[in-house]
């Protein structure tokens, strides 16, 4: 088994957990606020953290250790995370924390490393992730307030919170472990319920499970009207803000929740999300450097969010609102890459921290080798409504009108909403969703033929046409939930009914649909195109599955390698590789063009399985010298073409840091 990158050799693991030893021989160790002088103080000394944010739950595992040991070479001395309770209880009372979602192995790694740990518990976190981590399944109960004192809101976080603190215990710096602070919630005072008792439950739930010792935290907007809703006595307020601004006023806002105690600034923007549609963000790595360098001068706490990005493979984007959602690449023009490359941003960095400390000693590991595969064939198996049988795992539901995802009990991905039409359909016959109701794109066909994309908040009227009992096919795709604002809230479907003509339809039948699980089972590959099947018409093709097959060049050294993977001539879709769901890609919209490919997931040993959703156009049909191909090339595009204007709203950029 190949030995992860950046694993330690035995004695330099044994060194450092002696060294680790030797810094906190006693039985307990202590971390505390001293109010007195402003600062934190770690076994009895004085401390200041510099850190930098990595979400365990957007890394491979097999990758912690090189990020992490990045993360430190670059004179971190502590990391923060965030614990998305999503990620560990996808369905009610379920948990899973093996695998990419083993947090203790991930606690311990950093323990290993030298790593202390801002541990930020939720049960929100917000981070571009799906519902800003709240489970979908919360929304079972429609009226259901999130994130306040709602009973059957916090009856759930309780259960939730039940299992994960006692996990995390152990790993108290009191305990002998590397977390140093816990935060609870994320930026509750940008929120509109500005519930006390919510935070005042949290409050005593943390400290029933996790005692008195340990830094309870609360971080929000540096301004005085986040944190008149953010904070909470017994909750240490710590305040977020990016660079380019006047950082001595910055912290003067946490002083106003905090008059005394150390200067946290627990998000220090290094770069900033994208949306499909909307130019890359990127940050001067000249303007971040100038930033970090006053609030260190300061003498302040500073965790750089992000350091390492990573992705949101599968389906763990969230959006913004009205509704604008985020790309699967969590790059975030981070000084760590997606694939956890040294940026010129991250020298900089390591240059301005080693400015006020001592920088460890040694050389930063290097970039991790990229292959480029090269061009692979796929061919058609079949479309999404004629597989309907291998993907339902559940068979059809009747309604008279339409079920939510969560009604279905589907939390992710795709849904079949079927029909049959009530009237004939000529010369175009208008379907349409009059309360933007499809959330959040719907590809449709009658007959399996295709008449168009609905899509939120954008396209909420087409044209159709067929005959009276035709077939209408509703494909319909989660895109991700809103992960900030009163709009976390975020039901998935058809959420509103559609009318043809204006008339209501009625009497639906409705299909869950479990790809990953017929991905994962082998079963969709083994669909064979109908050979009767015509090859589609260039623009009008369906959705539906490609498969391609192809074995890693053996004899050449290291491999597999990480790669990228491209689609040219493709439009939107999904993608799985072995199994493994890498995620959207939307060449057509932008600004992601390709996907980052961890090569865990790639095999030298067997055929590399290689099966895309395509949603809309694929370079498939029976244009001249097309080319049914997907590319594996051996560097990132994460600027394309985007198709909407480079959109920057207020909420969007607390400062106007941004190029
Ligand atoms: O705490 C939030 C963090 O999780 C603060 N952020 C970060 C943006 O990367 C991240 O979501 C903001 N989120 S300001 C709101 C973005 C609104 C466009």
């Amino acid at each position: 088994m190949q030995q992860a990158p950046g694993s330690m050799g035995p004695n330099l693991l044994l060194l450092l957990a002696a060294s680790s030893y030797l810094i906190s021989p006693s039985l307990s160790g202590s971390f505390q606020i001293d109010y007195n002088n402003d600062c934190f103080r770690k076994d009895g000394k004085k401390f200041r953290y510099i850190s930098g944010s990595i979400h365990y739950s957007r890394v491979p595992r097999y990758y912690w250790k090189d990020r992490l040991l990045k993360m430190y070479m670059a004179g971190l001395n502590a990391i923060q995370t965030y614990v998305p309770w999503n990620y560990h209880e996808t369905i009610p009372g379920k948990y899973d924390f093996t695998g990419d979602r083993d947090l203790e192995s991930f606690l311990k790694l950093c323990n290993e490393i030298g790593l202390l740990v801002i541990l930020r518990a939720g049960p929100y976190i917000c981070a571009e992730w799906d519902m800003g981590g709240l489970p979908a399944w919360l929304l079972q109960k429609k009226s259901i307030v999130l994130r306040s004192s709602d009973p059957d809101y916090l009856r759930f976080v309780h259960k939730w919170m039940d299992v994960l603190l006692p996990k995390i215990k152990p790993f108290l710096y009191q305990n002998n472990g590397p977390i140093i602070a816990v935060q609870v919630e994320n930026e509750y005072g940008s929120y509109f319920a500005c519930d006390y008792d919510y935070l005042r439950y949290l409050l005593k739930l943390f400290r029933y499970h996790l005692g008195d010792e340990v830094v309870l935290f609360t971080t929000d907007g540096a301004g005085k009207g986040y944190l008149k809703c953010g904070s909470l006595q017994g909750l240490y307020a710590t305040v977020d803000f990016g660079p380019g601004g006047n950082t001595s006023k910055s912290f003067e806002a946490q002083r106003y929740a905090e008059p005394h105690g150390p200067m946290v600034n627990s998000e220090f923007y290094t770069g900033w999300l994208d949306h499909w549609g909307k130019k890359h963000s990127v940050i001067k790595k000249e303007v971040i450097a100038k930033s970090l360098d006053e609030i260190l001068a300061l003498e302040a706490n500073v965790n750089m969010y992000m350091f390492e990005g990573g992705t949101s493979f599968g389906y763990w984007n969230g959006a913004n609102s009205p509704y604008w959602p985020q790309p699967t690449s969590y790059d975030f023009d981070a000084p760590l890459s997606e694939a956890g490359d040294p940026t010129d941003k991250y020298f900089s960095v390591r240059q301005v921290i080693g400015k006020h400390k001592t920088l460890p000693a040694g050389p930063v590991l290097p970039a991790t080798p990229k292959y480029a595969y090269g061009l692979i064939q796929v061919k058609k198996l079949q479309s999404v409504t004629d597989s309907v049988n291998v993907l339902s795992f559940s068979g059809p539901v009747e309604s008279v009108y339409p079920l939510t995802f969560v009604e279905m009990k589907q939390y992710f991905g795709y849904m079949l909403y079927r029909n049959t039409l009530p009237m004939n359909c000529t010369e175009g016959t208008p379907l349409a969703s009059p309360q933007n109701g499809v959330h959040d794109r719907a590809y449709v066909m009658v007959d399996g033929v295709f008449q168009g994309i609905m899509e939120r908040n954008k396209v909420n009227t087409i044209n159709i046409t067929g005959q009276t009992g035709s077939r209408l096919d509703i494909l319909l795709e989660n895109m991700g939930r809103i992960n900030y604002g009163g709009g976390i809230h975020d039901f998935k479907g058809l959420v509103t009914n559609l009318t043809l003509a204006s008339n209501i339809l009625t009497n639906w039948t409705i299909y869950s649909l479990n790809i990953d699980k017929a991905v994962a089972s082998g079963n969709l590959n083994k669909l064979q195109r109908k050979t009767s099947e015509a090859l589609p018409e260039v623009n009008a093709s369906v959705p539906a599955f490609y498969l391609g097959t192809f074995k890693i060049p053996n004899g050449i050294p290291d491999l597999p390698q990480d790669t990228y993977l491209k689609f040219p001539g493709w439009t939107k879709g999904q993608v799985w590789i072995n199994g493994f769901n890498l995620g959207r890609y939307w060449p057509a919209r932008g600004p992601q063009v390709t996907l980052y490919v961890p090569a865990h997931i790639l095999s030298t040993s067997a055929v590399n399985n290689i099966t895309v959703l395509e949603l809309e156009n694929a370079p498939c049909g029976i244009e001249l010298n097309a080319v049914c191909a997907v590319e594996f090339v051996d560097s990132p595009i994460l600027n394309g073409t985007t198709a909407y204007t480079n959109f920057h709203s207020r909420a969007f950029n607390k400062q106007s840091w941004h190029e």
